[in-house]
């Protein structure tokens, strides 16, 4: 018999590349969905065009009831909760539904299991992150932050996380749950929302390139991430409910770069130098012909900043097997292609 997954958050970037690989290991893929979305909704028939062996089921992570009705009618062998939301600038604006979303959401879905009677049977999947570190002086990353490093979260976001990490741990040891963390450094690709720094710049050097845009507007250039490939990582999370007993795992490249480097590269890749001047809120990023293709808008910055984040996947590596394949220029490379191709006019 397949195995049944439940897949929260599927309509997401990392919802997507996972709902594929459970497919093509032979799973019954389920998705929650959030809104009112009847089959005639064009976001539903564009997931069910991308995703047509997947299941789509409305539930809200706020909406304990739906999500265990949910459970329920489906009796998942697994489950992989991805719904947050996941962007950091957001959550400084909306800090309370953040915490409701991100943080008890984890909560309800757990409960759900457990209040349907699968908490010895289902196995379950929590999307921690990297920004529970904090990125702070005292905690400097040295080799890399691992599954020992010290927590200090630096946004709503962060701390909403935290909680959905701690509760999780809490659910495993209370009630031997197979409940396992996926404490995961930033990944991207061609699924990435417009709203997050890398498929900004590569969605702009894009129109840049074929004319349809002048210039970008950044904020903080200088902060440093750990950037890997979103399908390499959703591997890692599926591995790491295939161990026999639950734990949490970094999955990370072991590099950090900045946004001016990924800046550089990204224009690179469409033939184009880019060169600094000026400083601060005055830094501007210059192509090889004079024109200015980069400014600053501290409408971007963040109350607080995490200046850098780089992690230590060693253990992912030993124990499951887990190796990212992408590396920073492949990346790169892949998002601008990517959008030159849905960028161009031929593009349908
Ligand atoms: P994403 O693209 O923002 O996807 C998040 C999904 O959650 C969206 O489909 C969204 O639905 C859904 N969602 C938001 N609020 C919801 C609610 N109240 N009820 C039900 N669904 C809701 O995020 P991602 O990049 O795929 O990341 C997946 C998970 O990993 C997130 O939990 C994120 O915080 C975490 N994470 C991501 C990274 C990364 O670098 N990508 C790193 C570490 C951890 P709509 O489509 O309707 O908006
Ligand atoms: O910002 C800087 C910004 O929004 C990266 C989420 O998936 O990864 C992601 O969170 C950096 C920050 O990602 C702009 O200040 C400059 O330093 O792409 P981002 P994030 O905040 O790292 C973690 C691991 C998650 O868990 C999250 O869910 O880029 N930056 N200029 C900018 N950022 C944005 N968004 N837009 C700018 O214009």
């Amino acid at each position: 018999m397949a195995k049944k997954a439940l897949v929260t958050g599927i309509a997401g970037q990392d919802g997507g590349h996972l709902a594929k690989l459970l497919h093509d290991k032979g799973y019954e893929v389920y998705g929650v969905v959030r809104g009112q979305m009847e089959a005639s909704h064009p976001r539903y028939k564009k997931l069910k065009e991308e995703m047509p062996y997947a299941e789509l089921i409305m539930a809200d992570l706020l909406d304990l009831s739906a999500l265990t009705r949910a459970v329920q009618a489906i009796g998942p062998d697994e489950v992989y909760n991805l719904a947050a939301i996941s962007h950091v600038g957001y959550s400084f604006r909306d800090p309370v539904l953040t915490a409701d979303v991100t943080g008890k959401g984890v909560l309800n879905m757990l409960e759900a299991i457990r209040l349907s009677g699968l908490e010895k049977t289902c196995r379950f999947y929590q999307a921690s992150t990297s920004e529970m570190f904090g990125g702070l002086d005292y905690n400097r990353p040295g080799d890399g932050y691992d599954e020992d490093s010290q927590f200090h979260p630096r946004s709503p976001y962060g701390v909403a996380k935290l909680y959905g990490h701690w509760i999780t741990k809490n659910y495993r040891e209370s009630y031997g749950m197979h409940a396992s963390c996926g404490i995961l450094f930033n990944h991207e690709g061609d699924r990435r929302g417009p709203e997050f720094v890398t498929r900004k710049i590569s969605q702009a050097v894009a129109r840049i390139k074929l004319g349809t845009q002048d210039v970008i507007e950044l904020g903080n250039l200088d902060s440093k991430r750990d950037w890997g490939y979103a399908g390499d990582y959703v591997e890692g999370m599926w591995r790491m409910l295939q161990q026999d007993k639950p734990d949490d795992y970094v999955l990370a490249t072991g590099e950090t770069h900045t946004i001016r480097e990924f800046c550089e590269l990204a224009f690179g890749q469409v033939g184009m130098t880019l060169t600094w001047r000026g400083a601060d809120e005055k830094t501007e990023g210059v192509d090889q012909d004079g024109v200015v293709r980069v400014k600053v808008n501290p409408e971007f910055y963040r109350p607080a900043e995490v200046d850098i984040l780089l992690g230590n996947p060693t253990k992912a590596e030993k124990v499951l097997g887990w190796k990212r394949e992408v590396d920073f220029p492949g990346l790169v490379k892949l998002m601008v292609e990517h959008d030159l191709r849905l960028e161009s006019p031929r593009a349908v």
